[in-house]
């Protein structure tokens, strides 16, 4: 123990988990580290849940904002929400006690683009950042940090809180020193300059974190592991998006249109975007890259077989069991992997000039295109927007996939209307379903419907979506994207009252 606090005069703030919880009063701003599972915070969070609910006990509010990176885990996300603490939630989650407070009204939640809350933090646009907690997997003799799992918006945080509370894990494999890449030359406007960024295994920064010493007041030991489940294995729909896509690319390549180890890939979260990669570790393109901002089961995989030569990302976001051969093997994987701040992973200048592959999962698109990824039913939030935003309107080629239908074929994910649109048809390239896919490029919204409804829709559904389409046509007002408006929204309605649409 201590071992990985080399800083003498650091090791003096090491305090317990309770005693630096104490630290934290009500109504503070605080930035958590954590990105899907990965880098989080795993004592404090908890820590503080326990003074939460004694001050609630004794009648007493207590509630903070939490920033984080992205998604986090049970102890940090869950403890919090479960004793009613988090005021305001950012940018993204996807754990079902916070979803529960959310959607029932008793906390806020702001959906970012990942790559802007950096920046929205900097101008102070969501209130001041009182105190950072940030898991590191080191301290240096000159007092930097080797970031953790996930580097996320940890640069953002040591640098515009006011104090800083470290956790230092020593489960954290010693082998992730000189994996990151810490950008220090951002500015604000109107000073920016370009992030040199060409290629996707560039290093412009440099491995470790800086921090004001004096800001820190507080440092807890911990021993704990990340915490991502398991991923299913591909099922038969995950099976035939993927294959659609793996065709769609092969395509693309012997049109000339994309070259033969394709473009650098990013890949959403979930089951489907894991099945598409493990249908392109099967595939035939070899040498692939990866820009990208969480590095899942799928991509080991690529790079074990040798098919992923380097993945650039913000975090790993990976089930047990390849979080254990990964672990086992982290000397051999460090050459392929580059960790950055979610900024520059999610950038969109370096995603444009890359020319980013992007396969985002969705909840469900409309037959012009336009894709809602965060709501059910129009209200009721799932997880966020978390990055696909900022990929998908600036990639080389944005791809959207789900099953045609949901739970149990009650709902079709192909809807006259989205009941909430988070990327709009402009951004919509691609829609892949098991049913097939549309290739929406170059076509006005008329031609893209009846591509849409062909191709992706479930036959059960299919009829009325062309039904609709149809009188829409008829009857619409306007015929550039014809709708009938009392009767866009009825399929939701419908399984509102109904139980299906
Ligand atoms: O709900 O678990 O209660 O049954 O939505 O659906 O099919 O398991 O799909 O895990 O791929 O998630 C859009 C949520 C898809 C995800 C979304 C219900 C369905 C199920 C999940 P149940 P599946 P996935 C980089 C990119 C935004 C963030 C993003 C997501 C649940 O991909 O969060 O892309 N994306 N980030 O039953 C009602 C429909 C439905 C529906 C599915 N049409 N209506 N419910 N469901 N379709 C990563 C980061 O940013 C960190």
């Amino acid at each position: 123990a201590g071992t990985r606090i080399l800083n003498a005069a650091l090791r003096s703030k090491i305090m317990s988990a309770e005693e630096a919880a104490a630290l934290i009063p009500s109504g503070v701003n605080v930035g958590m580290s954590g990105f899907t599972g990965a880098g989080h915070p795993k004592s404090v969070p908890a820590a503080l849940a326990k003074r939460i609910m004694d001050a609630n006990l004794y009648g007493k509010k207590f509630k903070i904002g939490v920033w984080t990176g992205a998604s986090t885990a049970p102890e940090l996300d869950g403890a919090l929400a479960m004793v009613d603490g988090v005021e305001m939630r950012l940018p993204y989650q996807s754990d079902p006690t916070c979803r529960k407070r959310i959607n029932a009204g008793e906390m806020e939640y702001i959906d970012i683009h990942l790559s802007h809350v950096a920046q929205s933090v900097w101008f102070g646009f969501l209130g001041k950042l009182d105190v950072a907690v940030v898991e590191v997997s080191g301290i240096l003799e000159d007092g930097r940090l080797i970031p953790s799992s996930s580097v996320g918006n940890n640069k953002t945080w040591l640098d515009c809180a006011d104090k800083v509370i470290l956790e230092v894990n020593s489960w954290q494999h010693p082998a992730l020193e000189g994996m990151h890449d810490i950008y220090y030359g951002t500015a604000l406007p109107p000073h920016r300059k370009p992030i040199p960024i060409i290629k996707t295994d560039d290093r412009i920064g440099e491995p470790y974190f800086r921090v004001d010493p004096n800001k820190i007041i507080a440092i807890v030991e911990t021993h704990q592991t990340d915490r991502n489940s398991a991923f299913s294995a591909p099922d038969e729909s995950s099976r035939k998006i993927a294959g659609h896509i793996l065709e769609f690319l092969e395509h693309e390549v012997a049109k000339g249109r994309l070259p033969k180890n394709l473009l650098p890939l990013q890949s959403g979260v979930g089951n489907i975007a894991n099945a598409v990669l493990a249908g392109l570790n099967k595939g035939p393109f070899e040498n692939l890259t990866a820009y990208t901002e969480v590095l899942q089961d799928g991509m080991l995989e690529m790079i074990k077989s040798g098919k992923l030569t380097v993945a650039s990302a913000t975090a790993f976001s990976l089930s047990p069991s390849a979080l254990t051969e990964l672990n086992s093997d982290l000397d051999r994987f460090k050459h392929n992997i580059i960790l950055r701040p979610q900024e520059i992973s999610n950038h969109p200048e370096v995603i444009r000039r890359l020319g980013v592959i992007a396969m985002n999962g969705m909840i469900e698109a409309d037959i012009y295109g336009n894709v809602n990824s965060t709501h059910v039913m129009g209200t009721k939030i799932m997880n966020g927007i978390g990055g696909s935003g900022d990929f998908a309107r600036n990639a080389f080629l944005s791809f959207f996939m789900t099953p045609s239908q949901a739970k149990g074929g009650e709902i079709s994910c192909i809807v006259p209307m989205v009941s909430h649109v988070d990327h709009t048809e402009h951004d919509v390239q691609v829609i892949v379903t098991e049913q097939g896919l549309a290739d929406l490029r170059g076509l006005s919204p008329k031609q893209r419907a009846k591509v849409v409804i062909e191709n992706c829709a479930h036959p059960h559904f299919k009829p009325a979506l062309m039904d609709y389409y149809k009188r829409s046509l008829d009857h619409s007002p306007g015929k550039q994207t014809p709708h009938l408006l009392e009767e866009a929204l009825a399929w939701h309605l419908r399984y509102l009252r109904e139980g299906q649409m």
